[in-house]
């Protein structure tokens, strides 16, 4: 049989069977060993874990594989890091995982807030706006596609809307509030939990220093997680352009206001940052 690890409690997984959605309670047979078994591995099963499939992304802070997709979310208030942001994003991209912008707190921010992040992003991913307080997160829900995760800087509302998508689905992921006791836990466990066409890692969050030291790219590499400045870059004169002088084709287009400079001042920091670590 085929199944998700959606827990792992020392030596014990629970494996949810694909097909059935039945969860199984499994150890590793002597093929497999526990330590290589991660929350998000697709199993096959007989009566213990057999086999391990192939693996789309290993993330290892928190312990998670096969991410889909991340929600970045991003608010007024904290104000957003937007550097963190696109790094977030090239690391989603790097990482084959869908990232998927969440404007969450809209229910006090300003409009003029609202429309500078959707035109900084529009090219980049899609974008949703959404408010955990007012319980306003439908978009969120049906973006929920196989295995999805949120990151952000701390307080622009992950907890909150993790909550909100929660109880909004309580028939679907049946006694589940009772289960998770937020906060109530010692240790946090990571978790995935059944929710519209998909899963969400129940994780704290995904912390902003584990995703900044992961992404160690070659600097030249940097600017092809760019969507947004793929046209332009094959305007280019030179092939290993880094875009920060010359006869550039991202330049041009950040003068044209085709590219937006908020995005590409950042790529600018991200690729100094890049660069000053290649010395050590
Ligand atoms: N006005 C408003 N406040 C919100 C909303 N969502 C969350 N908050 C508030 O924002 C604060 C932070 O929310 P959390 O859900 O704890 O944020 P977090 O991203 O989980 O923060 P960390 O766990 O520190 O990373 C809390 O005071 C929430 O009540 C919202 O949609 N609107
Ligand atoms: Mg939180
Ligand atoms: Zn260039």
């Amino acid at each position: 049989m085929k199944g998700l690890v959606i827990k792992k409690n020392a030596n014990l997984f629970s494996v949810e069977e694909i097909s059935t959605g039945k969860v199984f309670h499994l150890n590793a047979s002597g093929k497999t060993q526990n330590s290589g078994i991660f929350v998000g591995d697709y199993v096959i099963f007989d009566k213990n874990i057999e086999k391990v499939e192939e693996r789309k992304n290993v993330l290892i802070r928190p312990p998670i594989c096969n991410l889909d997709i991340m929600f970045i979310v991003l608010s007024c208030v904290p104000k957003p890091d937007l550097v963190l942001v696109d790094k977030m994003i090239v690391y989603c991209f790097v990482k084959g995982i869908k990232p998927i912008i969440v404007i969450n707190k809209i229910d006090k921010a300003e409009n003029s807030f609202v429309e500078n992040i959707k035109n900084t992003y529009n090219k980049v991913a899609s974008i949703l706006t959404v408010s955990a307080k007012n319980g306003q997160i439908e978009g969120l829900i049906e973006n929920i596609k196989g295995i999805t995760a949120f990151a952000g800087q701390s307080a622009v509302g992950k907890s909150s809307l993790i909550n909100a998508i929660f109880s909004k689905n309580m028939a679907r992921v049946d006694g589940l509030s009772s289960k998770i006791q937020r906060g109530k836990q010692t240790t946090r466990l990571v978790q995935l939990y059944k929710v519209g066409q998909g899963y969400i890692a129940d994780t704290a969050g995904f912390s902003m220093l584990a995703l900044d030291y992961v992404t160690d790219l070659e600097p030249r590499e940097l600017s092809s997680y760019y969507p947004d400045f793929l046209t332009a870059r094959a305007k280019c004169k030179y092939r290993s352009c880094l875009h920060e002088s010359g006869e550039c084709g991202v330049i041009n287009m950040v003068k044209e206001e085709k590219i937006s400079s908020i995005r590409y001042q950042n790529y600018l920091k991200i690729l100094q940052e890049l660069k000053s670590r290649k010395k050590y």
